[in-house]
């Protein structure tokens, strides 16, 4: 163990004096993501989990802080706590739970709800702090759909931003959704065919939608039905605009919040899940602008980038990076022409910027 962590390690153990926590765990809780780190907290406080409880499964809709979660159970939101057994696991996470997370709540203490056990995620959308730490905070959890939304003008299409999201998409197990807007301003709509062929051969879906003519609005409902969205994208593409045609009664705070308020203070602008009349959930997250791809993640967008994954297993080198290796079969598919040349120079410009 490092001294570093020596250091903060007994430090936990004074603040947690009364809990029995061997040292393992304090080390396992310093490592790793927040993907394998939740795993294991869930493995954990299920094997120290307290008899004779009121159990009732619910989903995390709100987290106001590490005190205050809301949680919805059926159709009810019940304003939560969060157990101190399951604190001693989570310590090290700057927000001890996400919205989307399945938990169990004790409601042994009427009307003092406990979240006593917090179910393992599916996936988790991360993003990391702007400071110099960089650290890694969920957003959400168990999202099923990533909307990537681009406009075809104003702001113009930009591929490599596409690209760039699908790369987060991947490592997050979030299934993506292109969604193009604005498709009103596109004059020939077989110029924004061509523009999104490379994805629609990857079936990666595609929908061109216009808040204006409401075309592709029905069709990008039934993809969103019963299922969890979050919408991302640049600003001004629509994304506001396309949640209010999805659902005009909701006339949404849709919170494009910047973290700091005009006075400049820190506001927390916490992700909310909103559930849709036609079934599934919206993930209005107001910070999701600054989802991005860490530096620690290049290693994983040579197999991640947008329809590398079959070529990396053909290359060469285990590890390959597709740009100076030799027997490289991404640059291979490049000079047959299977891969545009503009989307592989895409890809060394993503790895360029991290
Ligand atoms: N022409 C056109 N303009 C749109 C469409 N959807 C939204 N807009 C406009 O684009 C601008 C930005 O929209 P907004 O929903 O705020 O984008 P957001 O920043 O992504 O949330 C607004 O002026 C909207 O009126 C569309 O389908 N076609
Ligand atoms: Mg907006
Ligand atoms: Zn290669």
């Amino acid at each position: 163990m490092k001294q570093k962590d020596k250091k903060v390690v007994k430090r936990l153990k004074e603040n947690l004096n009364n809990t029995e926590v061997l040292e393992n765990d304090y080390y396992d809780e310093l490592q790793g993501d927040s993907k394998s780190k939740s795993k294991r907290t869930s493995e954990k406080s299920r094997l120290s989990l307290k008899k004779n409880l009121i159990l009732k499964k619910g989903r995390i809709v709100e987290v106001k802080s590490n005190y205050l979660n809301i949680v919805r159970i059926g159709d009810i939101d019940y304003p939560c706590s969060i157990s101190g057994r399951l604190k001693q696991y989570l310590f090290k996470t700057k927000l001890l739970t996400a919205v989307g997370d399945w938990v169990e709540v004790d409601f042994t203490n009427e009307p003092d709800y406990r979240i006593e056990e917090l179910l393992p995620r599916h996936n988790t959308l991360c993003r990391f702090s702007g400071d110099s730490f960089q650290k890694e905070i969920i957003v959400a959890s168990n999202v099923d759909y990533l909307v990537i939304t681009a406009s075809w003008l104003m702001p113009m299409l930009k591929p490599g931003l596409i690209d760039r999201y699908l790369c987060i998409a991947n490592i997050n197990d979030l299934n993506p959704i292109i969604c193009i807007n604005k498709i009103d301003l596109c004059k020939d709509i077989s110029e924004a065919e061509l523009a999104l062929s490379y994805y629609k051969k990857l079936d990666i879906p595609v929908v061109f939608t216009s808040t204006i003519t409401f075309e592709g609005i029905q069709e990008l409902k039934d993809m969103l039905t019963n299922k969890d969205s979050v919408f991302s994208g640049q600003s001004g593409t629509g994304k506001t605009s396309l949640i209010n045609c999805l659902e005009p009664n909701l006339n949404l705070a849709v919170s494009e919040v910047s973290s700091f308020n005009e006075k400049g203070v820190h506001t927390t602008s916490q992700a909310q899940l909103i559930k849709w009349s036609f079934g599934g959930n919206l993930v209005d997250t107001p910070g999701l602008k600054t989802v991005n791809l860490h530096k620690n993640q290049k290693n994983l967008v040579p197999s991640v980038f947008p329809g590398f994954k079959d070529y990396t297993a053909q290359c060469y080198f285990r590890s390959c990076t597709h740009d100076h290796e030799n027997d490289c079969a991404v640059k291979a598919a490049v000079s047959e022409g299977i891969i545009p040349v503009e989307r592989y120079e895409s890809y060394l410009r993503i790895m360029e910027s991290l």
